[in-house]
């Protein structure tokens, strides 16, 4: 992991993330095809981790003991792509060929295709076991890297999830740790019923994840995902613990869905889309201060 003396400062990751944001944005509307609220929600938790936490190169991708990153939530890749550019893994540029049939950048992660995407994902459920899995051969080679698995809040709704926060504890796995995008909107919003009669806004908020984790052995904390002082301090935690309670942590991170753009924030209606030119300046402006996009 990086030493913590090397970081980038709260205000250098918020700049890393307006930029990203634009590029999320910019890249969906432009290939009209792709996820916004998800990958916008996601921002500023890639940007804390490949900016200032993971052990990484991107010169040389497939380094033995790197970290590991698995975007579970994989139709969240062009938020993942976006943060893998501006950290020098491809060209900006590159970005412009998303979800084109022969680009290296296709709608969801391809660990085969892309630099610095360690799982395919996109079939929602499956990167927590990955991940899982990934921890648990580290710890039989002996390998001193950790594996962060980044999942959505409707996507553990999936049993195999609940599979691996079962067993993982016993394992001992301290070098897995699991982010949860809790941004309380999924597709469509929450399930309503056949006529509608439910607000789609309302979140299954039952479930106090905290203790269920707790519970199953884990370490739990809950953070405001979009402030990075409270995300770098919750790595902190991650950090300390290496070799400490023998337990897999939880970062239960409260997210917006659509987040850093005022008109796809907090809205399930922007899960997917593409902006009008209109939209589309405005986002610019609001993300960069600008009318041009200046690269
Ligand atoms: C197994 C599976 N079922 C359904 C889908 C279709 N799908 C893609 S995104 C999504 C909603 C996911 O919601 P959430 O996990 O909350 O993601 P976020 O809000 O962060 O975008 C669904 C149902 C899928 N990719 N995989």
């Amino acid at each position: 992991m990086t030493a913590t003396t090397s970081r980038p400062s709260p205000e250098e990751l918020a700049a890393v993330a307006r930029r990203a944001r634009w590029r999320i944005i910019e890249t969906v509307t432009s290939s009209k095809a792709g996820h916004i609220g998800g990958p916008l929600s996601a921002t500023d938790l890639l940007v804390a981790l490949y900016f200032a936490e993971l052990d990484i190169d991107p010169a040389d991708p497939k380094k033995t003991d790197r970290d590991r990153f698995i975007l579970s939530k994989g139709h969240s890749a062009i938020g993942l792509y976006s943060v893998l550019a501006l950290r020098g893994y491809f060209p900006e540029e590159e970005l412009a060929t998303f979800d084109h049939g022969d680009s290296r950048l296709q709608g969801h992660p391809d660990m085969l295709l892309t630099p610095g995407v360690d799982a395919s994902t996109g079939s929602l459920g499956q990167g927590l076991a990955f991940g899982a899995g990934i921890a648990l051969g580290a710890k039989k080679l002996g390998r001193d890297f950790h594996t962060w698995v980044m999942v959505g809040d409707g996507e553990i709704e999936e049993g195999m999830v609940w599979e691996t926060v079962l067993s993982a504890p016993r394992f001992g796995l301290d070098n897995l740790t699991l982010i949860i995008d809790l941004n309380g909107l999924q597709q469509y919003g929450w399930p309503a019923g056949p006529d509608d009669r439910f607000d789609r806004s309302e979140p299954v908020g039952h479930v106090d994840l905290e203790r269920v984790f707790t519970g199953f052995g884990w370490n739990a904390l809950s953070i405001d995902g979009h402030d990075f002082d409270a995300i770098l301090g919750a790595f902190d935690r991650v950090t300390d613990d290496r070799g400490v309670s023998g337990r897999p942590t939880v970062i239960i991170a409260n997210t917006r869905k659509g987040r850093g753009i005022s008109f796809t924030e907090g809205t399930y209606k922007w899960h997917n889309g593409v902006a009008t030119d209109e939209q589309l300046d405005l986002a610019r402006t609001e993300l960069l201060g600008t009318t041009e996009d200046a690269r």
